[in-house]
């Protein structure tokens, strides 16, 4: 027995709008900070969540169940078995395995891998149209490994790369220019992490290239305050782990910023790890690293042709190397 009788005798069908589906493999802090997000923005009507512990997974869907009188209406589902994936419109993944104490960079990398291996074929074959957005660490090599596993087209992998750091360097420089960071523009591309490069030329205010602006104006040229900055960007991963034991919130924004920019055919550009092979001189093998790069429901679109300094592109260069040398040592 149907809740509501039709108000005549032919019951109508529903309209046909397809339903968007995301998927989210791994809930720890970073993959239910995503969830939730996901969420509060409204952006999918299905929400499937996978981990590898049934109890905590089942715990965490209730949770989020349980609010579903103050939030837009979203199907939540969890399971352990992929099925649960199946017609995916995006598949975001963040489970990954903890460094154990004394464990070598390279040791963690292959266990992950190993851990991608469980992880990205069920996905594929369940949705294989999908676009997958890796958020797992070291992203850039683990978004590699999971177009190879995958078998997919490079524009539906994507990594969810320097998205983050660039927020970061917009807020730092907002800060100590006390304007707001959406009236930001400035890119941090390359390797998410360490090896980052802050693209100087790139950074507008409101419009105002800053560095023309400071020249023209004769304020003293403010490289020193720019690098520190990108250094501060660059530690305040550590630092909030240090303080809080892992990042969540910021990284939940980033990537739900990236699905619905995905999702919606927004068509905006976002700095995210994409197969990298042919820009900017790096042609030694394929490696993902950051560019500034037209999302929409496609996937990449394009990378939009900035103009990086010799000393960037050097920079480019060098990171592709080292990706290269790791993924050749994983024998991948
Ligand atoms: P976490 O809280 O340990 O969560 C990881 C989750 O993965 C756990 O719930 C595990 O049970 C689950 N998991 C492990 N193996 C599997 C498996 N085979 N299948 C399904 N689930 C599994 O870690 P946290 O959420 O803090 O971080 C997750 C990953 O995101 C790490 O690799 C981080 O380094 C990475 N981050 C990436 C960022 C970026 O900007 N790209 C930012 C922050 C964190």
């Amino acid at each position: 027995q149907s809740f509501f009788r039709s108000i005549n005798s032919t019951a109508p069908s529903s309209p046909s709008r397809r339903n968007t589906k995301i998927s989210v493999i791994g809930a720890g802090n970073v993959g239910m900070a995503i969830a939730q997000t996901i969420l509060t923005q409204d952006l999918a009507d299905v929400l499937a969540l996978v981990d590898a512990k049934p109890d905590k997974l089942r715990g965490e869907m209730l949770d989020l169940q349980h609010a579903a009188a103050f939030l837009p209406r979203t199907k939540i589902l969890a399971s352990t078995d992929y099925s649960v994936t199946t017609g995916s419109d995006l598949c975001i993944v963040t489970a990954g395995a903890r460094q154990i104490a004394g464990e070598s960079r390279l040791n963690l990398l292959q266990r992950n891998v190993t851990l991608f291996e469980s992880i990205i074929p069920p996905l594929a074959r369940h949705s294989p149209d999908t676009v997958l957005l890796i958020v797992s660490n070291p992203v850039d090599i683990l978004t590699y490994v999971s177009w190879k596993l995958s078998g997919f087209s490079p524009h539906r992998v994507i990594g969810s790369g320097t998205n983050l750091d660039s927020s970061r360097f917009r807020f730092l420089i907002a800060d100590h220019l006390d304007v707001n960071a959406q009236d930001v523009q400035a890119y941090i591309v390359g390797e998410h992490g360490d090896s980052s490069v802050a693209l100087w030329s790139s950074i507008s205010v409101g419009g105002v290239p800053i560095l023309s602006f400071l020249e023209r104006e004769q304020i003293p040229y403010e490289k020193e305050t720019l690098e520190n900055i990108h250094r501060a960007v660059v530690e305040s991963a550590y630092e909030v782990i240090n303080l809080k034991g892992y990042t969540s919130w910021a990284i939940g924004y980033s990537a739900a910023s990236l699905a619905r920019s995905i999702l919606r055919d927004q068509r905006k550009i976002h700095p995210v790890s994409v197969l990298a092979r042919g820009f900017y001189d790096i042609e030694d093998g394929d490696v993902f690293l950051s560019l500034p790069a037209q999302l929409g429901r496609g996937g990449v679109l394009g990378v939009t042709n900035v103009h990086l300094t010799d000393e960037e592109v050097e920079k480019l260069r060098d990171s592709a190397k080292t990706l290269r040398h790791l993924q050749t040592q994983l024998g991948i």
